[in-house]
């Protein structure tokens, strides 16, 4: 009972949802109501497959790339309770950062411990329904969320704008996860597929899958086609890169894939993550890291009996995804969109770029040129500005 007072009295709770294939609605009434009475926010992202009061999606906003130190400092939680499996968002990176700065509860049904913050306090060995149901049938008084804290993150949340994408693999991501009916299943495969679905507003009740939790780019498309073979009757979507598609594509020749079956198979010639992480250093990053090709699946595709599209730019992409996205095919359908990994990685900083708030541009600069320093070193930063004649005061 003493952690339920605890509750009560705290001003600054962060729910963190990790990834989990079936939450029952039972419990996500119950994570309602536990945002109706406690000073809390839930952060959810499309692979916790929760829907209820209090979320936000911390995809954007809590990106390390995204948001200062500064102002996560001031959003920081007092207590963070979280659950399920992995968290994808930069939500993560930023917690650790800030390790000791607030207690973390985790709800681990086998108790065993898993410590990502670095700030464990209290495990719970139960399940997450039966920890909100508990939390919220304990409470003394009737208590009630003030909003404060959720409102302070939402209306940091809302600073992210709609952006005009360029061609890019984010351009024919959000115009296909957009246009997902309810009731699909969407399987994403793995980094950028799902960072990038993530930052788009998908209609309600479609249950979202990863197999992140190997970190694995191996198994993604036989993972997704067993899925879609055990639900023959669900329209099933696959968001998978080049490589990850190019490892698994044996599974394509299965005897059992159905017309239920949609692959978006994002070709931009090798690992884009490399680029969006800043491991690219120069051409040699090509042959060892990002694994540059020119490889395309169309002919696999049409062998294995799939209907196949393609896209390189918008005009193209906008004839074919109606097709797409179509119920009627008699056959399962894969729709190559050929971009590059460089620029799309660029479109994403561009995006954050465009969509940070103001006071946060110079702060992202900063971080811009320490990069810089770490990447060239000091010492050949210097001269070349001592060269230029610039300070880099
Ligand atoms: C089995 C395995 N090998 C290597 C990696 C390292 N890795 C992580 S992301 C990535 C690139 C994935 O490229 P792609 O599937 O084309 O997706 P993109 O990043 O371009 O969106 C690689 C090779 C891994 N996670 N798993």
């Amino acid at each position: 009972m003493k952690k339920v007072r605890k509750l009560e009295k705290a001003k600054r709770i962060l729910v963190v949802c990790g990834q989990e294939n079936c939450v029952s609605p039972e419990q996500q009434d119950q994570m309602s109501e536990f945002f109706h009475a406690f000073n809390s926010a839930l952060a959810v992202d499309y692979m916790s497959n929760v829907e209820c009061e209090g979320m936000f999606n911390p995809s954007v906003c809590m990106d390390t790339r995204f948001i200062s130190d500064k102002k996560f400092n001031e959003l920081l939680p007092d207590i963070v309770i979280s659950y399920g499996g992995m968290i994808f968002s930069g939500l993560k990176t930023m917690l650790l950062r800030n390790h000791g700065k607030f207690e973390h509860w985790l709800i681990q049904p086998d108790g065993m411990v898993c410590d990502p913050f670095k700030s464990l306090t209290t495990i719970f060995a139960c399940k997450p329904d039966y920890f909100f149901d508990f939390f919220v049938e304990n409470t003394i008084e009737e208590t009630v969320n003030d909003r404060k804290y959720y409102q302070e993150i939402m209306s940091y949340a809302q600073t992210v704008k709609d952006y005009d994408f360029p061609w890019s693999n984010v351009y024919a991501i959000k115009n296909m996860v957009t246009r997902i009916p309810s009731g699909s299943l969407l399987h994403l495969s793995i980094n950028s597929s799902i960072r990038i679905t993530n930052f788009f507003t998908l209609n309600p009740d479609i249950s979202v899958y990863a197999n992140i939790g190997t970190h694995g780019i191996d198994g993604c498309l036989p993972s997704f086609l067993g899925q879609s073979v055990a639900n023959v009757d669900t329209p099933s979507y696959l968001i998978i890169g080049d490589l990850s598609f190019f490892y698994g594509m044996n599974a394509l020749r299965s005897r059992h894939i159905g017309n239920n079956v949609r692959i978006l198979l994002l070709n931009n010639r090798g690992g884009e993550e490399f680029y969006y992480n800043g491991m690219w250093r120069n051409a040699a990053s090509d042959l060892h890291t990002t694994a540059r090709h020119s490889t395309k699946a169309e002919g696999w595709a049409k062998e294995c009996g799939f209907t196949y599209l393609s896209a390189c730019d918008k005009k193209s992409y906008d004839e074919a995804i109606g097709q797409f996205m179509g119920s009627d095919s008699k056959n399962p359908m894969l729709f190559e969109v050929f971009t590059e990994m460089s620029t799309d990685a660029q479109a994403i900083y561009d995006f954050y770029d465009a969509s940070r708030p103001r006071d946060l541009v110079s702060e992202a600069k900063r971080k811009g040129k320490e990069l810089v320093k770490n990447t060239v070193g000091k010492e050949k930063v210097l001269k070349v500005a001592q060269t230029l004649g610039i300070s880099l005061k």
